[in-house]
């Protein structure tokens, strides 16, 4: 699958206030900084399409992007803040958990997760939560690029052996790099697969 148009259409502060839920939706998720703004413009080939910015923002927004006409892409905001308080984390949580359940359109959610760092807490807890709560969801494995092959072959074995822990079958994953473009082709397939099954109400 190619993507010919992307615009954004809305940003939304509580699930209630996003666009119809009439057609497919994907969701991308991950720590602050993790690289989903990055990968947003990277699978669409618009470079400014999400804003991207070093300097991770407290803001909690729903954003959502309609792909040709047919799909919506949705930037969350980010977690893991070192330093937030409890109650921005918590109102954090309430919205995102309350998008991710009550959101009968998304079809699946990426889980970005950086390919150079260890396996974080806030991760696994958010994928031990999608489980929990029936939501699909496939790993992105970002900033590939900044590893050497090598050093990506090991950095995947340790990750695979953490989740192997615990989990019989270990979730889907694709590695990609916002930077190469590494790994489009195969979010892009793998989204045209799940548009091609969705239909409405189902
Ligand atoms: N080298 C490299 N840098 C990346 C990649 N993806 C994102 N970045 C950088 O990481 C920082 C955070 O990216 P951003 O997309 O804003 O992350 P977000 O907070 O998850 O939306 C920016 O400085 C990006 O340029 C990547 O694949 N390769
Ligand atoms: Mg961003």
């Amino acid at each position: 699958m190619q993507i010919r148009n992307a615009q954004y259409l809305s940003g939304c502060t509580s699930v209630d206030k996003c666009p119809a839920p009439i057609l497919p939706e994907y969701a991308f998720i991950g720590r602050s900084n993790v690289g989903k703004s990055s990968l947003i413009n990277m699978i669409t080939g618009y470079k400014k399409l999400a804003k991207i910015s070093s300097t991770p923002g407290k803001t909690r927004i729903i954003n959502h992007f309609l792909i040709d006409e047919s799909w919506y892409l949705v930037d969350l905001p980010g977690y893991g803040f070192a330093r937030i308080s409890k109650k921005d984390r918590l109102a954090w949580e309430g919205m995102i958990n309350e998008y991710l359940l009550k959101r009968l359109n998304l079809l699946c959610v990426f889980l970005l997760v950086d390919a150079r760092i260890k396996p974080q807490a806030s991760d696994i807890r958010m994928m031990d939560w999608l489980a929990a709560a029936n939501k699909p969801f496939v790993i992105l494995f970002t900033k590939t690029d900044k590893l050497s092959r090598n050093e990506l072959g090991i950095k995947m074995q340790e990750y695979q052996k953490h989740l192997l822990d615990e989990w019989e079958l270990p979730p889907q994953s694709i590695i990609t790099s916002a930077t190469t473009n590494l790994g489009k082709a195969e979010i892009l397939e793998f989204i045209g697969e799940q548009n091609a099954k969705y239909s409405p109400g189902s």
